[in-house]
C-alpha cells in the first residue's frame, strides 16, 4: 500500500470516528431515501410481519447469523420458505419465527395463508449500506457495513464507469462492523472487499446541483409562490426575493421551510406583478445552495 493512500485511510478514520453515531441512531428519519438493502448492518434483523406486508420485505444478514419474524397482526401467518428451507408453520399473533442462514445467497419466502405476503433475505459474507442513494455533488457520502469479524481492514471500492478501484481502506471494529465517509463527486457504485469476500454492489447516485422550480399561480384572495426542489433538502430553507430597485438588489421578502425537504407554498397578497425569485439556503438559513429563475406574480 502506498503512503498516500494510507494518509487518505487516516483520513477518513478520524472522520468516521467523529460521525457514525449521529447516523446510525437515525436511519432513515432524515427524509432521505435509503440505499443498499434499506437497513442498517449493524445487527441480524428482525421482521414484523403486519396484516398486509412483511416489515422490512428485504433484510440483509451475514452468513451463519439468524433473522427473526414476529407476527405482528392479528391474524395467522407462515414464514415458508420459497427454496424448501425452512417453514414456520402457522404463527399465532405476537408468535415468533428464526431461521439461521448458512450459505450465500438470496432467499424468498411467502405466507402459505396469504401468498402476496413476501419477502427476501439476501445473505453475504460483507454486508454494505449507503445511507442516501440520492444526493449532490459535495454531500458526504455514508457508507456502512458489516463483515464477519477478522484483523484484516476492508478496502473500500468504487465504479464510476471504468472498473472497481480501490478509494478508501478502513479498520474493522471488533464485531465486524466498518465505516466509511467520502465526499460524492460523480454517481458511482461502491462495494467493499474483505479479504476474499466482495459485498454486493450499492449504487449512489450524484446529482451535479439542487434544482429548484418556481410557479406562481393566482387564487381568490391570495397568489401562491410554489416551489420544488430536486433531489430532496431536508430541513432547508427557501427565501422568495423581491428585486427593489430603491434597494439596490434581491431582498427577502418570505422565507419558508421545505416540507418533506421536498417542496413550499408561500401565500402573497393579490395586486403585485413584481419579479420574484427563490434561494434555497442550507437549514442555517445562511449557506446558499441555489437560486431560481426569475418568475412574474400573476397580479
Ligand atoms: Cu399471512
Amino acid at each position: 500500500m502506498s503512503a498516500p493512500r494510507l494518509r487518505l485511510a487516516s483520513v477518513l478514520v478520524a472522520l468516521a470516528a467523529a460521525v457514525p453515531a449521529v447516523a446510525l441512531a437515525q436511519p432513515g428519519s432524515d427524509g432521505v431515501h435509503r440505499g443498499g438493502n434499506g437497513q442498517d448492518p449493524g445487527e441480524p434483523p428482525l421482521v414484523a410481519i403486519s396484516a398486509t406486508a412483511m416489515d422490512p420485505s428485504r433484510v440483509g444478514v451475514l452468513a451463519g447469523e439468524r433473522v427473526a419474524w414476529v407476527n405482528a397482526s392479528i391474524r395467522e401467518h407462515t414464514v415458508t420458505s420459497r427454496d424448501g428451507l425452512f417453514d414456520s408453520s402457522r404463527l399465532k399473533p405476537g408468535r415468533r419465527f428464526a431461521h439461521t442462514f448458512t450459505g450465500a445467497g438470496s432467499f424468498a419466502y411467502f405466507c402459505r395463508i396469504h401468498p402476496n405476503i413476501q419477502g427476501t433475505v439476501d445473505v453475504a459474507d460483507v454486508l454494505l449500506h449507503a445511507h442516501a442513494d440520492r444526493l449532490v455533488r459535495g454531500d458526504e457520502i455514508a457508507l456502512d457495513g458489516r463483515t464477519h469479524p477478522g484483523d484484516e481492514a476492508v478496502t473500500i471500492e468504487r465504479d464510476s464507469g471504468g472498473g472497481f478501484a480501490a478509494v478508501a481502506t478502513v479498520p474493522r471494529a471488533a464485531g465486524g462492523s466498518f465505516s466509511a465517509r467520502l465526499v460524492a463527486d460523480a454517481s458511482a457504485t461502491y462495494r467493499a472487499v474483505a479479504g476474499a469476500d466482495v459485498s454486493a454492489p450499492v449504487r449512489v447516485e450524484v446529482a451535479p446541483a439542487r434544482r429548484l422550480t418556481v410557479s406562481a399561480e393566482r387564487g381568490r384572495r391570495r397568489q401562491l409562490v410554489r416551489v420544488a426542489v430536486s433531489p430532496p433538502l431536508p430541513g432547508g430553507t427557501v427565501h422568495l426575493q423581491r428585486n427593489l430597485k430603491e434597494r439596490f438588489g434581491w431582498w427577502t421578502i418570505r422565507r419558508a421551510r421545505l416540507a418533506g425537504g421536498r417542496t413550499a407554498a408561500i401565500g402573497l397578497p393579490r395586486g403585485s406583478r413584481a419579479a420574484v425569485r427563490v434561494v434555497l439556503t442550507q437549514p442555517d438559513g445562511e449557506t446558499k445552495l441555489a437560486v431560481s429563475r426569475t418568475v412574474r406574480l400573476p397580479g
